[in-house]
């Protein structure tokens, strides 16, 4: 009788603390495929394959380390479809004297899980996930007390306590951030630089199969499937974009670009969030390509900065705030999700771009995210649960400890603005200034009212009328509203009636 040890999709490291104590001569490690997971939100379908993919390799590299494995696999008969199902099937067979996991990353398998020792009649323990920089006690003692939370307090202390980017006391290169010069628009004639990506081996192609023939209706094509499904493919992705995208990453960090949906972003999120690589060693490559002098500080702060201080910062914000927050809609949004986020069919260039390499890649990247179909839901009006459960549906990278804050919280300002200064609301000439996208679109982005007027211009002056009482008292936006007010009532009539023509059009 030992311990049976559970490893979910995501915790895909042997440094995980489920298996801290691991006795190979009778504990069991049970891994699970399961429907559940793979439908409470329809999953694009990329993103079901890389996990059970993934599931499948590290089950194999365990038993290759003499550890037993009790792997369940979708289609195994009787497979209940569920984990907390599976677990009890399996403490059936085994019989253990406990059950050991590490904490599951979403809050409604926190809420099963904890269920799971009365159901069971056994001891579970439910062990932290130390994969993290900051632990969740760490995080509530910086939050506590505090009015306004903002990632760059948050971060700079992390600097402080990991010594990444420090010299002594003082941050690396004269300066905590560099975002100032990491805005550039893409020169005219730039090519995006070739990026590594994994061709399906015979695991992969097996659960393809698999996939398409248990989620056929799922989002999403598998032909371009390219993400790494080991620890090996993954420490060569993380190569590829230290020795070709790092060096730009902070030039062109907010460009976009027809046809290159990945230019030189990491295309890392995925693999760190299953285990395949840490936090950590990610940002100490990083950090040694610059000391080395292979990229440069705007680069490696600005790519360091993602990891020490975002992620960490939406994680804390995740498990401080759950389960209230996702019941957030502080600006009252309550239209539904145009049908065109899961066809593309829309003349917005812009949208279509984002939507069909969301469609293809199961990617798009952060620029696209949050200034396109973010700004988009933002400025319609998209009621944030409906916009939430797109996002944590399309993409590789999306679970919810993640997804969740950046959707609600950074992107559609369900939350009031508790975590971010101000919203990310823009008109068409943010997208036209960061892209190639507005020359070969629909509309025009020069015009600001009328049919042909690019719809993020009216739409984003009906968003600052709309929500004015909510919004008028954050100081980042006197100035927009200082310029509604020269414009006169006509005008602001005419953007409310634009607006609303252009979104009876985009709800069938
Ligand atoms: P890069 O742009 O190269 O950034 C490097 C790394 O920094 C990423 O791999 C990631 O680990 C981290 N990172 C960057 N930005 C963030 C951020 N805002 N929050 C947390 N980590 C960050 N990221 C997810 O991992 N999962 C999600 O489900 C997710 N949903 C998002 C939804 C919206 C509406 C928005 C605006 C952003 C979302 N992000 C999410 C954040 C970000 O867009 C992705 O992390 C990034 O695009 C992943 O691609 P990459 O690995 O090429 O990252
Ligand atoms: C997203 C996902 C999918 C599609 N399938 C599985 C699965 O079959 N087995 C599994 O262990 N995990 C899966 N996951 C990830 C989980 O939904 C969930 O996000 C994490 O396990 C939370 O830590
Ligand atoms: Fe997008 Fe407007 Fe530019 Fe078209 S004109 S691509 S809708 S920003």
């Amino acid at each position: 009788m030992g311990v049976l040890r559970v490893v979910l999709g995501d915790q895909l490291t042997t440094d995980i603390s489920a298996l801290s104590g691991l006795d190979r001569a009778c504990d069991t490690v049970l891994m699970m495929e399961v429907a559940e997971e793979g439908t409470y939100v329809a999953h694009h379908k990329q993103k079901i394959v890389m996990i059970l993919s993934a599931m499948r390799h590290f089950a194999r590299g365990m038993r290759d380390q003499d550890i037993a494995v009790d792997y369940v696999a979708l289609d195994d008969a009787g497979n209940t479809g569920s984990f907390t199902g599976e677990i009890a099937r399996a403490v059936s067979r085994h019989n253990p004297q406990a059950i050991v996991m590490t904490e599951p990353g979403e809050w409604r398998l926190r809420e099963a899980f904890d269920g799971l020792s009365d159901m069971l009649g056994l001891p579970v323990m439910i062990w932290e996930d130390d994969r993290f920089f900051a632990s969740h006690g760490r995080f509530s003692r910086w939050a506590k007390g505090r009015k306004t939370w903002r990632m760059e307090h948050f971060y700079r202390d992390m600097r402080r306590e990991t010594g990444l980017l420090m010299d002594g006391d003082k941050p690396a290169g004269g300066a905590w951030n560099f975002d100032s010069s990491n805005r550039k628009a893409l020169p005219k004639d730039f090519r995006p630089p070739e990026r590594r990506r994994f061709e399906p081996d015979d695991v992969t192609r097996k659960v393809m199969a698999l996939v398409e023939a248990r989620f056929p209706d799922h989002f999403g094509t598998l032909d371009a499937f390219g993400w790494p499904v080991t620890r090996k493919q993954a420490r060569e992705a993380l190569d590829d974009f230290i020795d070709h995208a790092l060096p730009a990453f902070g030039d062109y960090q907010d460009a976009m670009k027809a046809g290159a949906p990945f230019l030189h972003h990491a295309l890392l999120a995925p693999a760190i969030h299953l285990g395949l690589l840490s936090p950590r060693e990610v940002c100490q490559a990083a950090q040694t390509a610059w000391r080395e002098g292979r990229a440069p500080i705007n680069a490696v702060e600005g790519f360091i900065r993602q990891i020490l201080g975002w992620r960490e910062y939406i994680r804390g914000v995740y498990w401080n705030l759950m389960p209230d927050y996702a019941e957030g809609n502080a600006l009252g949004a309550e239209h539904p999700l145009p049908s065109f986020y899961w066809t593309g069919k829309t003349d917005m260039r812009c949208m279509r771009e984002a939507i069909e390499s969301t469609r293809d890649h199961a990617y798009s990247h952060h620029i696209q995210r949050l200034m396109v179909t973010g700004n988009f839901a933002l400025l319609a009006g998209i009621a944030p649960r409906e916009i939430e459960r797109w996002y944590l549906a399309v993409y590789a990278d999306a679970f919810e400890w993640v997804e969740l804050p950046n959707t609600l919280g950074m992107t559609v300002l369900a939350d009031g603005g508790r975590i971010v200064s101000k919203p990310y609301a823009a008109s068409g000439a943010y997208i036209h200034r960061m892209s190639d996208f507005c020359k070969s679109c629909a509309y025009d982005v020069k015009q600001k009212e009328g049919p042909r007027a690019c719809p993020f211009n009216h739409l984003y002056w009906s968003f600052m009328i709309r929500n004015r009482s909510e919004l008028e008292g954050n100081p980042r936006l006197a100035m927009p509203y200082r310029t509604l007010d020269r414009m006169g009532e006509k005008r602001q009539a005419d953007y409310l009636a634009d607006s609303s023509a252009f979104l009876e059009t985009c709800f069938d």
